[in-house]
């Protein structure tokens, strides 16, 4: 059922070919820009009759509007089952418990006496959030994108979803009432790239929806696609692709949990990558039994979790140790990585590259993804390796300001006109000269 990458034995190869050798999905975003360009220019021409129309090509439902509501969004919260309506009041409660401490408060650096740099954070004025239907209505990613915009500080927010033609056109009302709850009341029947191209041109008239400074949230290929077209006019969170999880275990793991836990992943996509890294054969072979009935006994059992821990994407790769182990976990970059191993703390904290760590056997990722209070918006393909998940920080713009008085400007005129010069800016010298009669002090 899933492959095993033996990788004992000769030493490691660096970084690259490291890499090279783990599996990976496939996720190839530039060949969608394509599709995607042309609909995003027909959504600035055309507005919210380009979305009409899309919404019955791609989603089989006629729309004569695309704003959800109010009333909608109060009878979705009406119609939530009480048992999901106090799980999802939890994931938003410890969400913010978390999100609310990234917070920062401005700093002040005195680089000199008379001279200072102020760091102050501003958040985005307006955020589209994404959601997507089908196979993924998650209300839980709702709570993951619009907590820390929330938290940041984030006047306006918009949500947008696909319509459901089993819903009336309107989007899931899971996803609805997960909006009535966060307190976000626009909301838009619109899925797909379309819905990344209203945020970022904005659309007119009376079902308009004001263009958005960022666009976040999780979304299938053509939603990664559009982000990317945009990429520049808007800032994203990130091109989301398949999930993934990662386990480092040693010979100290239970194998039904780390069976369990590479299933949990494997269940979103038959895409999702699934990847046991361990140096013992005994806990690979008790993996592998384990899987077995452990699959048989799930849901999405051949449409997901069978292709996906059968893909390219999954294995269980096997190691000479620890330190190998996790030389292969920072270069493979996992979006969620176990430690499931003797002092996993330690271990944990040696680790450089994953996008949300989980630590020993009480901190699975389906945790994370619901209740633990952290953020389940991860960077995935690898992006581990130079980006971070979804946070307050995400929303907020660092804004330097810069005070000094003359004294201070005085001190370091001659670094300044100097520098300049060797740039070959000579404007640049004279804005520091015409303010001491031309006469640069110290020089
Ligand atoms: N594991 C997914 C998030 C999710 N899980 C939503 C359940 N619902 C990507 O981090
Ligand atoms: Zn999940």
């Amino acid at each position: 059922m899933i492959s095993r990458i033996d990788l004992r034995g000769d030493s490691l190869p660096e970084g690259g070919a490291l890499r090279d050798l783990l599996p990976r999905a496939e996720f190839d975003v530039a060949a969608a820009l394509d599709k995607v360009r042309p609909i995003c220019e027909d959504v600035h021409h055309r507005g919210t009759a380009a979305l009409i129309d899309y919404a019955e090509k791609f989603d089989g439902v006629k729309l004569d509007r695309v704003r959800v509501p109010a009333e909608a969004l109060a009878k979705a919260l009406a119609g939530l089952g009480p048992e999901v309506r106090a799980a999802l009041e939890e994931s938003i409660r410890r969400a913010r418990i978390v999100h609310r401490e990234q917070r920062r408060a401005p700093h002040t650096t005195q680089v000199v006496p008379g001279g200072t740099v102020t760091e102050k954070w501003v958040p985005v004025e307006r955020v589209g959030l994404y959601a997507p239907g089908g196979r993924s209505v998650y209300p839980s990613s709702v709570i993951m994108n619009a907590v820390p915009a929330q938290e940041a500080g984030v006047e306006s927010m918009a949500l947008a979803s696909p319509p459901q033609a089993d819903f009336d056109g309107l989007p899931h009302p899971t996803i609805l009432a997960a909006c009535a709850l966060l307190g976000i009341d626009e909301v838009y029947a619109v899925g797909g790239a379309q819905a990344v191209a209203m945020f970022a041109y904005g659309t007119e008239g009376p079902d308009g929806c004001a263009p958005a400074n960022m666009v976040t949230g999780p979304g299938n290929i053509w939603v990664a696609a559009a982000k990317r077209y945009f990429t520049g006019r808007i800032g994203i969170d990130a091109e989301a692709g398949p999930t993934e999880i990662a386990i480092l275990a040693d010979d100290t793991a239970d194998p039904a949990h780390v069976a369990s836990d590479l299933i949990s992943q494997a269940e979103h996509d038959p895409m999702a990558a699934a990847v046991l890294v361990t140096d013992s054969t005994a806990l690979a072979d008790a993996v592998e039994k384990e899987l077995e009935p452990q699959v048989a006994a799930t849901k999405h059992i051949e449409d997901r979790i069978k292709p996906a821990l059968a893909g390219r994407q999954s294995a269980i790769v096997l190691v000479d140790g620890l330190e190998e182990g996790l030389r292969v976990v920072d270069a493979y970059g996992a979006e969620h990585l176990e430690i499931q191993a003797a002092d996993a703390t330690a271990v944990a904290g040696r680790v450089k590259n994953a996008g949300a760590i989980f630590i020993g056997p009480w901190a699975p990722v389906s945790l994370g993804d619901y209740c633990a209070g952290s953020n389940h918006v991860l960077p995935t393909g690898g992006c581990a390796c130079h980006s971070s998940g979804l946070s307050v920080q995400s929303f907020l713009r660092g804004i330097h300001i810069v005070d000094y008085t003359r004294d201070a400007l005085a001190d370091v005129a001659h670094h300044v006109v100097t520098l300049a010069e060797a740039e070959d800016l000579p404007a640049h010298g004279a804005a520091i000269k015409a303010r001491f009669g031309w006469e640069v002090p110290g020089k």
